[in-house]
């Protein structure tokens, strides 16, 4: 057996579960990843990327020096450049010069609106902190986004309008605390396997009941007591007429109701008309089923709800995530452990970089941009003349592109982000990103995002760099440097610094803010001394076990659970719901529901894992179908399928399967060569501005073999 140099303790990469991980360094080369048994989130559990996916970081396509388009790119004519001979390697001076030259002349000439970035959930909060800062500070812009826009924005919008808080009120481990828990909008298995087991073994070892809402039949309904298999888009009315039921057969928390929340009168003449007769017409569930959960639910002593996108990633995802909302608070499953209202969270630091401020209406800790008091307690900090920072609330993810137009935005950077696989609508995205001016990219790989890129500065990955990510539940945990970045790349906050002081140099304000850190930890120091939830974070103090947040203090224990006594907000407010139908319904020319995710083994746009061994294990799209459609449309098992939707059309292979229901077909998004996006309907929830990324409908059709993707082969792994 291989001895190594060094075992590193770190944090996963991958997801928002925040495994620990032990990472064995042999000549400074990683060679095994493990997990100790006494790890606090994983007790030494780990999914297969956190297990072996660590290997992409030392992919031939990983770019390792700074590099400059060597045919300069026009608005209107911009073109991918995925090959390197197409870019000239050059000098990090030269790279972030050019960047802070080109930046700083859309700027002067255009102003702050021109000016937008793209921050990371896969970088660590300080990362974050940082790249809002400059935006912020120097470019007095708020069109500053990240990933969450696309993710649980939605669930966000709809916590923070009922509580006055958005992250998970308590920890997903307390599942084995909770009699009953509902789990809906959630492929837990493939997309947080290591709570998944968490939430098998309360139903196997403590016998909690769970029910699961899904419409499709996902691995977890094998541990359910009900399964309610519903159409898409059906949340409002199925969960209102379980809040019907409640209310009907007195099952509700009086108590709780009268004592911590507000606007309950109205709340329930609003669930008047959501009977389960209603509510079966249109999720498709049977009525009885529906009265069973309410009353599964309704009647337990601790009960939990977990949901992840099924809910928020909807035109109507914020009443979705209000009707859950309204679930626990009619019932009163909030503020005690193994009850709460809790969104698991999905990439590795998405939590954090929110806590961070990577968001265009708040600043670091939620603090809203259009508070004039928040606005001076910034500007106090990073030395900013009195109203120099924006009042103004940014553009979003969504809207940053679409603004991608002479008058709107001209200057895009992007660290560790991929919007030509994730944003919905792919052809329109494509116009967008050719009409910026300006695009700087900084990352680990030329990713279809960076390919249209100006300059690319290469980033060093988690396992090269320190700091903190966030996960789900609010803990706040070390990454740590367990190898040198290969070549010239460098961590993300360095890379930031140095660009820093270059604008501000040509801004004519030398050193106006603080960009000279040594480590780190001396940016969560900063960090803390405006957002309390964070006021106590101390490195020394995330061994061995990282806190929850809020940390309000040093060496305070962290907070497991939220809300045992006031919200944020003070009471808690229900809200009245109505029914929406999807931006799109099918009809004759598109029969078919399209619901696009993910599978275990690979990441979103694939930049990471599809560059990685795990690509073996699943190396082809696969199209999930019922064996009732595929029988009617004359198609078998691995045949090639054409997927249209209005927006366009991409070919794969069906995969026949009653895990899909009937009407309802499955597409992963992270195959470049079938890209689901290109299919997706990028129709908005007017409040959360999320796409509608699990509802667009489509024809399939047999497709010819030769019309497969070129590099596609015959799949060799779980399929
Ligand atoms: N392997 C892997 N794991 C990941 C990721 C990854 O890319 N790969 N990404 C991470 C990220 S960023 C995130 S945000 C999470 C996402 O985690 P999930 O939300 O679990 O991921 P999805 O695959 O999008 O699954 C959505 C679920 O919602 C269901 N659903 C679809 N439509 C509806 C509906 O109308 N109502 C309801 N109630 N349910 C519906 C789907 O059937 C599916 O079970 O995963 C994280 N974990
Ligand atoms: N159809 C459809 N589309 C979706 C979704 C869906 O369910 N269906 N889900 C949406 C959701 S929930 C999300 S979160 C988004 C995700 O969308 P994105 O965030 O755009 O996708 P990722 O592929 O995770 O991009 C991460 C990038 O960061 C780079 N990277 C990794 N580590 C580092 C680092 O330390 N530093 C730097 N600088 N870069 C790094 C990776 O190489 C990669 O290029 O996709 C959304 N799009
Ligand atoms: S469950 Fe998430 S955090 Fe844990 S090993 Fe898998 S990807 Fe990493
Ligand atoms: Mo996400």
């Amino acid at each position: 057996m291989i001895q190594p140099d060094r075992i590193v303790s770190t944090t996963c990469p991958y997801c928002g579960v925040g495994c620990n991980l032990r990472v064995h360094v042999r000549d400074n080369t990683i060679y095994r990843v493990t997990s100790p048994f006494d790890a606090v989130v994983n007790k030494g559990n780990l999914c297969v990327k956190g297990r072996f996916g660590y290997d992409f970081i030392y992919h031939k396509k990983r770019i390792t020096t700074p590099l400059i388009r060597k045919v300069p790119q026009k608005p209107g004519q911009r073109t991918q450049a995925f090959d390197r001979s197409e870019w000239r390697e050059v000098s990090w001076d030269e790279a972030l010069d050019y960047t802070a030259d080109r930046m700083v002349e859309i700027y002067q000439r255009d102003g702050s609106h021109a000016m937008a970035v793209y921050c990371c959930a896969k970088a660590t909060n300080e990362d974050n902190y940082l790249l809002q800062k400059l935006f912020r500070a120097l470019f007095r812009t708020n069109n500053v986004d990240h990933c969450t826009r696309l993710c649980h924005a939605a669930s966000v919008v709809a916590l923070q309008m009922a509580i006055g808080s958005a992250a998970m009120s308590n920890t997903a481990s307390e599942v084995i605390l909770s009699d009953v828990f509902l789990l809906t909008g959630s492929n837990t298995t493939e997309n947080h396997p290591i709570i998944s087991l968490q939430m098998k073994a309360a139903v196997e070892k403590h016998g909690a009941k769970l029910i699961v809402v899904d419409p499709r039949r996902i691995e977890m309904v094998n541990w359910a007591t009900l399964y309610l298999p519903m159409k898409p888009g059906s949340d409002v009315p199925l969960f209102s007429a379980m809040a019907h039921v409640i209310i009907k057969e007195g099952l509700m928390d009086r108590e709780f109701i009268e004592q911590r929340t507000e606007n309950f009168e109205a709340f329930a003449q609003s669930m008047e008309k959501f009977t389960p007769e209603y509510a079966e017409q249109i999720s498709g569930v049977n009525r009885n089923l529906i009265i069973d959960a309410a009353r599964m639910y309704g009647s337990a002593e601790r009960a939990a709800i977990f949901w992840a996108l099924g809910i928020a990633e909807s035109t109507h995802g914020t009443a979705n995530a209000l009707s859950l909302i309204n679930l626990a608070l009619l019932t009163g499953n909030l503020g005690k452990p193994g009850t709460g209202l809790n969104p698991l969270r999905g990439q590795n630091n998405v939590q954090g970089a929110s806590d961070s401020g990577a968001m265009p209406w708040h600043y670091p800790g939620y603090q809203e941009v259009d508070v004039e008091e928040n606005a001076r307690r910034w500007e106090e900090l990073w030395n900013i003349e009195p109203g120099g920072l924006n009042r103004e609330r940014g553009l979003t993810t969504t809207e940053i592109l679409g603004a991608a137009h002479p008058g709107g935005v001209r200057s895009l950077y992007i660290m560790g982000e991929n919007p030509m696989m994730s944003e919905p609508n792919l052809n329109a995205t494509r116009k967008h990103m050719e009409n910026l001016e300006f695009i700087a990219v900084q990352d680990l790989f030329i990713n279809e995002s960076g390919a249209f890129g100006d300059v690319f500065l290469p980033a060093a990955a988690a396992f090269e760099k320190d700091g903190t990510f966030t996960n789900t539940d609010r803990r706040v945990q070390r990454v740590r440097k367990a190898v040198d970045p290969p070549g010239q790349a460098r961590p993300d906050w360095e890379i930031i610094c140095d660009l820093a002081a270059r604008i501000e140099a040509r801004l004519g304000r030398p050193n106006s803010a603080f960009w000279a850190y040594r480590h780190p930890e001396e940016i969560m120091l900063e960090m803390g001394r405006a957002v309390p939830a964070y006021a106590g974070v101390r490195y020394e103090h995330l061994e061995p076990v990282g806190p929850q947040t809020p940390v309000p203090t040093p060496g305070h224990p962290g907070s497991p659970y939220l809300y045992a006594d006031t919200f944020p907000r003070g009471r808690a407010k229900f809200h009245p719901l109505e029914y929406v139908p999807n931006a799109e319904m099918p009809d004759d020319e598109y029969p078919l529901v399209l619901s696009t995710g993910r599978v275990l083994e690979h990441w979103h746009g694939g930049t990471m894992t599809r560059n990685s061994s795990l690509d073996e294990l699943h190396p082809v799209a696969l199209l999930d179908i019922h064996p009732e459609d595929a029988e009617r449309l004359g198609i078998c098992h691995l045949d090639p399928v054409r997927i249209t939707s209005r927006r366009g059309s991409v070919v794969a292979r069906a995969k026949v399967t009653e895990k899909a229901n009937v009407g309802v077909v499955f597409l992963p998004f992270h195959y470049r060569e079938a890209a689901a996006n290109l299919l997706t309907n990028d129709a908005l929830d007017p409040q959360a501005k999320i796409p509608e990324y699990k509802a667009g409908v489509v024809r399939v059709t047999k497709a010819r073999w030769e019309e497969l993707p070129t590099d596609d082969y015959q799949p060799r792994g779980r399929y």
